[in-house]
C-alpha cells in the first residue's frame, strides 16, 4: 500500500510537469505498460495472503483509473498549449495574400459572339436559336433559293437525306421565328453552320455565323444603315469608317456588303497593306432588305410589312480583330493560342 501511494504521487507529479504530447505518451507507456509499476503490483498480488488479495487488487485498479484520467487531462492540456504556440509563432500567417485561382476563359469565337450580341442588344435585338439539322424548306426554299442555285449543290451542302441538310446559314432560325410569330420581330441568330469546303487558312466545314433580322411595318434601308453604323462603331471603335457596296443575295433585295476602314493603314491602303490588300477597306458582312418572296413564303403580306437582315461570319471577324492569319488555329485547342484571348479585350 505504501508503494501504491508513492507511485501515485510521483506519476501525478510527472503528468503535471508534462510539456508536450510526447511527454504524456512516454509516461503512459512507462507507467501503464506490462513492465510498469502497476503491472508489477498486480503480479505480486500472489504473494499476499488469499483474503487480502481482492481488496489489494481493487486498490490497484482504482489507481490505474486515476492515473489514466490524469494522463488524459494532461494530454488535453499540452495539446491546447501546442496549438496556441503554433498560432502564436506565425505557423499560419493569416495576413499572407490569398493564392490566385487561374480562371479559364471563353473561346475567342465565343468572345466575338458575345461582343456582337452586346453591341446590338441595346437596339432591341433578342437572341434566338434553332436546329443545326434542318429541313430543306427552312434552309433554302423559304429563302428564295431557286431549285438549281449553286449553293444547293452537294459541293456546298451536307445532305442528311434528300430533304434534310446541315444548315448552311442561321437564316433557318429567322424563318422559323417568322413562321411562328408575327411582326414586330427583332432577333439575332448566332450559331454553328456547315458547308462542304476543303479545309484551308480561311475555310473549315463547320464555322459560325450571326445573322440579324428586323421586321415591322416601316423598317427601311436607312434603319439598316443606322443599325450597322452603331454596330461597327461599338465593335471596331468609333474612329473606323464604314461603307456599303451593292451586292446580291437570293433572300434580300436590294442587297449590300458593308466594309470597315482598315485598322492597320488607317484606310489609306498605302505600303501594300496586307489585311485590306491595299484597298483601305475590309469586308465584314452582307445585308439587305428582306426579299418579298421570303415574306410570302412565311405567310406575311409584303405590302404590309418590310424589314432588313444582315449576316456575318464570326471566324472572319475574329481573324480581323486579332490579326490571326489562319482560321484553323481556332479549332486546334492549343491552350497556348487560346489563352491569349481574354474577355474584355477589345480589338
Ligand atoms: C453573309 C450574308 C446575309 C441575310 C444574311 C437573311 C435572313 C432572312 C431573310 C433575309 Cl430570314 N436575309 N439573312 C441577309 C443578307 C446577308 O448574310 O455574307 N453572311 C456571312
Amino acid at each position: 500500500m505504501e508503494d501504491l501511494k508513492r507511485i501515485e504521487r510521483s506519476v501525478l507529479a510527472r503528468a503535471r510537469r508534462a510539456k508536450a504530447p510526447a511527454d504524456v505518451a512516454e509516461i503512459r507507456a512507462e507507467v501503464l505498460g506490462k513492465k510498469g509499476p502497476l503491472g508489477l503490483a498486480l503480479r505480486s498480488l500472489g504473494e499476499l495472503p488469499a483474503e487480502e488479495r481482492p481488496a489489494a487488487g481493487q486498490k490497484i485498479n482504482q489507481l490505474k483509473g486515476k492515473i489514466e484520467a490524469a494522463l488524459d487531462e494532461a494530454h488535453a492540456r499540452v495539446q491546447a498549449n501546442a496549438r496556441a504556440d503554433e498560432l502564436e509563432s506565425g505557423a499560419q500567417d493569416v495576413t499572407l495574400p490569398g493564392r490566385r485561382v487561374v480562371p479559364g476563359n471563353p473561346h475567342p469565337l465565343r468572345i466575338v459572339e458575345r461582343d456582337i450580341i452586346r453591341a446590338l442588344e441595346s437596339l432591341g435585338f433578342a437572341v434566338a436559336h434553332g436546329p443545326q439539322v434542318e429541313h430543306d424548306w427552312y434552309n433554302f426554299e423559304a429563302l428564295n433559293f431557286p431549285p438549281d442555285h449553286p449553293a444547293r449543290d452537294t459541293q456546298d451542302t451536307f445532305f442528311v437525306s434528300d430533304a434534310v441538310v446541315l444548315r448552311t446559314h442561321t437564316s433557318n432560325v429567322q424563318i422559323r421565328t417568322m413562321v411562328k410569330g408575327k411582326p414586330p420581330i427583332r432577333i439575332l441568330a448566332p450559331g454553328m453552320v456547315f458547308r462542304h469546303d476543303e479545309i484551308d487558312a480561311t475555310h473549315t466545314p463547320c464555322f459560325h455565323q450571326i445573322e440579324g433580322l428586323w421586321v415591322d411595318d416601316k423598317a427601311t434601308f436607312a434603319d439598316l444603315k443606322g443599325v450597322l453604323h452603331v454596330f461597327a462603331a461599338r465593335l471596331f471603335g468609333p474612329e473606323r469608317k464604314v461603307r456599303f457596296r451593292p451586292s446580291f443575295f437570293p433572300f434580300t433585295e436590294p442587297s449590300a456588303e458593308m466594309d470597315v476602314s482598315c485598322a492597320l493603314c488607317g484606310g489609306s491602303g498605302k505600303g501594300g497593306c496586307r489585311p485590306c490588300k491595299g484597298t483601305g477597306w475590309i469586308e465584314i458582312m452582307g445585308a439587305g432588305m428582306v426579299d418579298p418572296a421570303v415574306f410570302e413564303a412565311v405567310g406575311y403580306d409584303p405590302e404590309k410589312v418590310q424589314g432588313f437582315a444582315f449576316g456575318m461570319g464570326l471566324e472572319r471577324i475574329a481573324l480581323l480583330r486579332w490579326g490571326v492569319d489562319d482560321i484553323r488555329l481556332f479549332y486546334e485547342n492549343d491552350l497556348r493560342f487560346l489563352e491569349q484571348f481574354r474577355p474584355g479585350d477589345t480589338r
